[in-house]
């Protein structure tokens, strides 16, 4: 390997690979799986227990948005209905017929709504625990399928508990989870996960991205993380994390490297591979249109918006690709240099030309740009020290 460009040197260390080939495959299936690997999750419960809200939340849309589950006190779902993540479409929600029937059977439930399906299940309910779901619960156990039971509404409660001298917060979640637990008993002491889907940064529902990124196989929990909205600071610096990880194998799929170039020498370099983790890495971190619109309404600072300018940002706002080739073609550079031109570029890079190595900064840099953007954002809508 000694004469090797470095970066791609590192590149197959970070691979944990032997040789530049292997790491090559691996780096491919690594990068297919993140972009397109599935992840279905199947939502159910009681009949009017926020199925079809906390969809739309985890979608990181609101009730009344388009495209969002129909929710309502009438409104029942009847067959199961699928919701892709608006932006990461590898990513399905499943929302669930309601289980409240007086002749409920779970096996029967189960085979309707074709379980097989679903990497893992949501149970919700917005009261106590009943058998139903105790039956359900059990029957997914059998299925060898997970289940995690959701309190809903939990900001119902605490609001009506608001208006009692001497409220205090934490003592009324104690005691609605233990209450929940109780009547889950004979499960084994499951956890509950406390939840509202107006508030998702608040409660339980970080708690619930944890348990289920410990729970999941390696590969499935990348797309959870990808498509789960950033709903603390330990969840976006996690995100960042999980991006900064994957950049040894988007340089190496991207790069084509097959052939191993020498230092400084050129390496062809996909681009749409590059814009596209790149543009994934855009709606993680929640630096989308509707994802600011909707911060800056929650904490009424319009201004949000204005903080996600970087060149970087705004070429992936104005849909990149298609104006990068055609940016590119009119200032006669290739689509490398025009996506180098959104990052900050030291002095060496732009002179070595377009190696393996300028790939990688790439990505780092745009991966930075990205993460600080959000991070201010954060810092800015006033969440950074909330939690
Ligand atoms: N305050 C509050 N209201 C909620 C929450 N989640 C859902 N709701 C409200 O509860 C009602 C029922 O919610 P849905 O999401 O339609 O319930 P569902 O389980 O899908 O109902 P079906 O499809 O009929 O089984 C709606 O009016 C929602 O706005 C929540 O977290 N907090
Ligand atoms: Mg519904």
């Amino acid at each position: 390997m000694e004469n090797q460009d470095p970066a791609v040197v590192d590149a197959i260390k970070a691979s944990g690979e032997s040789t530049l080939e292997k790491a090559n495959a691996k780096a491919k299936t690594k990068f297919d799986q993140f972009i397109n690997i599935s992840l279905n999750i199947a939502v159910t419960g009681k009949t009017g227990s926020g199925k079809s809200s906390f969809v739309n939340a985890l979608r990181g849309l609101q009730d009344d948005d388009e495209g969002a589950a129909p929710t309502g006190v009438t409104e029942t779902t009847m067959v199961p209905a699928m919701y892709e993540h608006p932006e990461m479409p590898n990513v399905k929600l499943w929302d669930l017929p309601g289980i409240g029937s007086p002749n409920f059977k779970a096996k029967k439930y189960l085979k309707d709504v074709n379980f097989k399906t679903y990497d893992f299940f949501i149970i919700l309910n917005s009261e106590r625990f009943t058998e139903h779901d105790i039956m359900l619960a059990k029957e997914i156990r059998k299925q060898k399928k997970s289940f995690y039971f959701v309190r809903s509404k939990i900001d119902n409660d605490i609001n009506s508990e608001k208006m009692k001298k001497g409220f205090d917060e934490q003592k009324v979640l104690s005691i609605i989870r233990e209450d929940c637990q109780k009547n889950l008993k004979e499960l084994g002491d499951p956890k509950v996960f406390l939840i509202s889907s107006c508030h998702l940064e608040k409660y339980d529902f970080e708690s619930l991205q944890n348990t289920l990124e410990d729970e999941l196989p390696e590969h499935k929990k990348d797309a959870l993380l990808q498509a789960w909205p950033v709903c603390s600071d330990a969840c976006l610096e996690k995100k960042i994390n999980m991006f900064k990880l994957m950049i040894w194998a988007v340089s190496l799929a991207s790069a084509a490297v097959a052939v191993i170039p020498l230092p400084g020498l050129s390496a062809a370099c996909d681009v749409v591979m590059v814009v596209s983790f790149l543009t994934r890495c855009y709606y993680a971190f929640g630096l989308d249109e509707r994802s600011l619109t909707r911060l800056s309404e929650k904490v009424n600072k319009p201004h949000l918006k204005d903080l996600a300018k970087s060149k970087l940002v705004t070429a992936i706002r104005e849909k990149a690709l298609a104006r990068l080739q055609a940016s590119a073609a009119l200032a006669g550079i290739s689509a490398v240099e025009y996506l180098l031109s959104l990052v900050p570029v030291v002095g060496s890079v732009a002179a070595a030309g377009i190696s393996f190595a300028t790939t990688q900064y790439l990505l780092r840099e745009g991966v930075n740009d990205l993460a600080n953007t959000a991070r201010v954002i954060r810092k800015e809508a006033g969440l950074t020290f909330v939690y």
